[in-house]
Order: C-alpha cells, then structure tokens, then sequence
C-alpha cells in the first residue's frame, strides 16, 4: 500500500496543529479599557514596594535558602512550623510604603518553594494550616491597602520546588527536592490556576500579577494565554507582568527589568534586552537580598536610592524597592529608615516624578528629563559645572528656574543645544532639578 499519502495527510496535521497553537499563543490581545485605564495609572504611579516575605525568612539566608542549602520537601515541611510573625502589622507595613511616597505594593503570594502565604483551599501547604501564626497575612494586607487607597500586586512563582507535577523539572529544584522522577506539568498548571482564582477572587481588587520563574523551564508549554486570559477575566483591570526577561507575550500589560533600568544588561538577565511598549517597571533590592537575609548589610543609601528612582523615571519606568521582613513580621530597622528618607525627598521632589513620563531626552552620563504636559525637568544628578549644554529637541523654552525655590535659571539656545547656567549654591548633590516651562 502506497504510504506517500498518508504521510503527506500527518505532515500537514501536524503543521496543522503547530500553526493553531502558535496562532491561538500569539492571538491579537487586546487590554480592554479598564486595563488601558490601569496602565495609565500604573505609569503615573511610578513607585511601589516590592515585599519577598515566606517562611524562609526563618533561616535568614534569603529566598532561595531551600535551593542554595538543597533542603528536600520531607525537611522543609518543618520550616512552617517555626514561622509566627506575632509582631506582623500590616497597617504599618502600609504606613511605611505611604510615607515613602510609594503608590501600590507587590508582595510574594507563593514564591519558588511553593508555600502559599494566603488561606490557599487548593493546597493546605499555606500560612494558615502549616504554621502556629494561622492567619492568612495577604488578607490583612488586602484589607489594610484598600483603607489606604495603596494598590496591591500579587508576585506568584511559576516555578515551585514543592510540587509533585511541576514536571519534568527544570534547571532548579531537582532530584534533592526528593519528589518522585514523574508527574504531569498540565496538573501543575490546573493547580496553579486554581490558586490564582483564589487571589484574584478572595482578596478585592487586585492591581495586577507580578509572575516569576518561567525562565527555570525555558521551553515548556506554561499555557500563558490560558493563564492571562483567566486573570483579564477574574479582574479586567488588573495588570499582568512575567520577569522573564524576554519580549513581553500577548496579554501581557507591562514590563518588568530586574535589576536594570530598560534596555541595560548589567545582571546578565536581560540578554535579549528586549524593551517593549509596554508600561516598564525596574525592581531592585534595598540592600543585596530579596527575601530577609541575617548577613546583608549591603545597605543602599538615600543618594543611591533616591536616583534610582529619579533615573527610573527618565527611562519612563517605574520604580519597584524590595524589601525582605523578618521572620517576626518587621521590617529591618535600616530600611525603614531609607523609606523615610526617600519619603521626605519624594514629599518635595515627587512633582517632578508622579505623573510624569520619560524624555524628551533619553538618559545621559549628566541625568535624565521627565515631561507632563508643557513641563520638562532636567534632573542634574552627576555634574558640577554651573554651565550645562543639553541637546535640544525642537521645542523653544518659555522659562528656566530650580524647582526647590523657583529661582530663575539663565539659559542660552543656539545651534550647540541649550545651555543651562546653575548656581553652584543652588546644586543639590542627590538631584539639582531645573524646571523648563515650554513654549
Ligand atoms: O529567583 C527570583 C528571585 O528570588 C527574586 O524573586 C527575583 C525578583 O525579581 N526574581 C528571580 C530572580 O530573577
């Protein structure tokens, strides 16, 4: 029997079957208008608090403690059962976001060892049927965020070291994890998406996913369009992001860069430096760690700090500072201290930050410019000349003058650009910032 034709009928089911795939995975998506309505906001909001809080906190070695130490599932288990964060208060948590000028919160509902930090029915490995504290933490803060006008963002690990079907396994969590070589990674999704609906439908409004891992598993199938769609669904406002590093996926809603302001690669993360239309957001830690670690004293300081999010801006990005509690429920003492002071600058400065996008020029070795509407701030964070020659780009200015005290501002427009004459005395050495009134 003459086999051409059936094999020339596979091929193309196969080719078939590929192309509906691809087609229904790289589906037009389209943000409806409440999520148009939500990126706006996410954009002018500019600066939230990143909180990598679990049960690892216990060993204070950081987020990946169970990895690092290749901790089987068998003896994390008991990590739980030390976990009773008694001096948790989420209106302080908060009030501390708030008095740093902060708009939203992205705190870890599950991260990679797969514990749920909620009152999870899809899973008893959670806060409030494994540890003696017993309360379910993202509820209270939930609560409190929405007294508060602060939005609230879910971070949620793809990857989980804990579970029986997150597999084949990927480049973490391997066989030391001591779960069976088997398992079926559409369970493992089912489950996953099961745990979302909770989120996104026991906890209010939710301002957005913040998912992480898929990089562990490169190429697998994640289902992503299933997952997004479900999530637009729940809570059409809501914004989803994935940190993984690549060109953002249909039903995406923003950007996120870890560690790097759009378009740099200094992690090493960002090879494909793939920056997209997207709403961005950079997300750093306070000190070297995410989640708490007993040895960091890597502590950033307010300069430091304060540029980032300045400079973040000018990338027309937003700032995202991390922040690891204690496994008593604290915050570390230093970094509440940096928040404050980052939110005395911002109670000054924040006009020239909220609201705003960034340009019209791109970043430079002297600073960044943010633009809202007729006004353009020239953020002076690295120079100390008192005369600066910036490029112009076509629009003549009405007026110059420092925005702390409105001091006029001398300046020349000719074919070199435009030069900016700042009095030494009215230099500020975290951010000398000239406002420029547009014609
Ligand atoms: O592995 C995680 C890490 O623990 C942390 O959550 C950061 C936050 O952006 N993301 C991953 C590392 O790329």
């Amino acid at each position: 029997m003459d086999m051409k034709p059936i094999g020339v009928a596979l091929r193309s089911l196969v080719l078939l079957v590929i192309s509906y795939q691809l087609s229904s995975a790289q589906e037009e998506y389209k943000p409806t208008p409440e999520n148009s309505r939500s990126r706006e906001w996410f954009q002018d909001a500019k600066f939230g608090l990143f909180i990598h809080w679990g049960v690892y906190s216990v060993l204070g070695d950081g987020e990946w403690v169970m990895n690092q130490q290749q901790i089987p599932v068998k003896i994390y288990e008991k990590i739980p059962g030390f976990f009773n964060p008694t001096d948790f208060d989420a209106k302080a948590w908060v009030q501390m976001a708030k008095g740093a000028g902060m708009k939203y919160i992205t705190i870890t509902s599950k991260h990679h060892d797969g514990f749920a930090m909620w009152d999870s029915k899809v899973s008893d490995y959670n806060i409030v049927k494994r540890t003696p504290y017993g309360k379910d933490v993202l509820k209270m803060l939930a609560d409190e965020c929405k007294k508060e006008g602060i939005k609230l963002f879910f971070y949620h690990s793809q990857l989980d070291w804990h579970h029986p079907d997150y597999f084949p396994r990927g480049n973490t969590g391997g066989s030391w994890t001591g779960r069976a070589e088997s398992g079926d990674f559409n369970k493992y999704l089912d489950y996953m998406d099961a745990q979302l609906t909770e989120l996104l439908t026991n906890y209010g409004d939710v301002a957005g996913i913040w998912f992480d891992g898929m990089w562990d598993r490169k190429d697998a199938d994640w289902r992503l369009r299933k997952t997004y769609d479900l999530i637009h669904k729940l809570q059409p406002a809501a914004l989803v992001g994935s940190n993984h590093h690549r060109a953002p996926y249909p039903g995406e809603d923003f950007q996120m860069f870890e560690k790097d302001l759009p378009g740099h690669n200094t992690t090493g993360f960002s090879t494909e430096k793939a920056v997209g239309s997207l709403p961005k957001e950079t997300c750093e830690t306070i000190n070297n760690s995410w989640g708490f670690s007993l040895k960091d004293e890597q502590h950033k300081g307010k300069k430091v700090l304060i540029q980032y999010l300045v400079k973040a801006a000018g990338y027309g990005a937003n700032f995202l500072l991390n922040v690891g509690p204690m496994p008593n429920g604290k915050i570390q003492p230093e970094h509440i201290a940096s928040l404050k002071e980052m939110g005395d600058w911002v109670k000054e400065f924040g006009g020239t930050i909220y609201g705003t996008r960034g340009g019209p020029l791109t970043a430079r070795d002297w600073g960044v410019t943010t633009q809202k509407g007729n006004t353009v701030y020239v953020h002076v964070l690295n120079w100390f000349d008192e005369s600066l020659t910036i490029p112009s780009w076509g629009k003549k200015i009405k007026s110059a003058k420092i925005y702390k005290d409105k001091t006029p501002v001398k300046f020349l427009e000719n074919d070199y650009g435009i030069t900016l004459r700042i009095p030494k005395a009215k230099m500020d050495e975290v951010d000398t910032i000239i406002e420029l009134e547009m014609k």
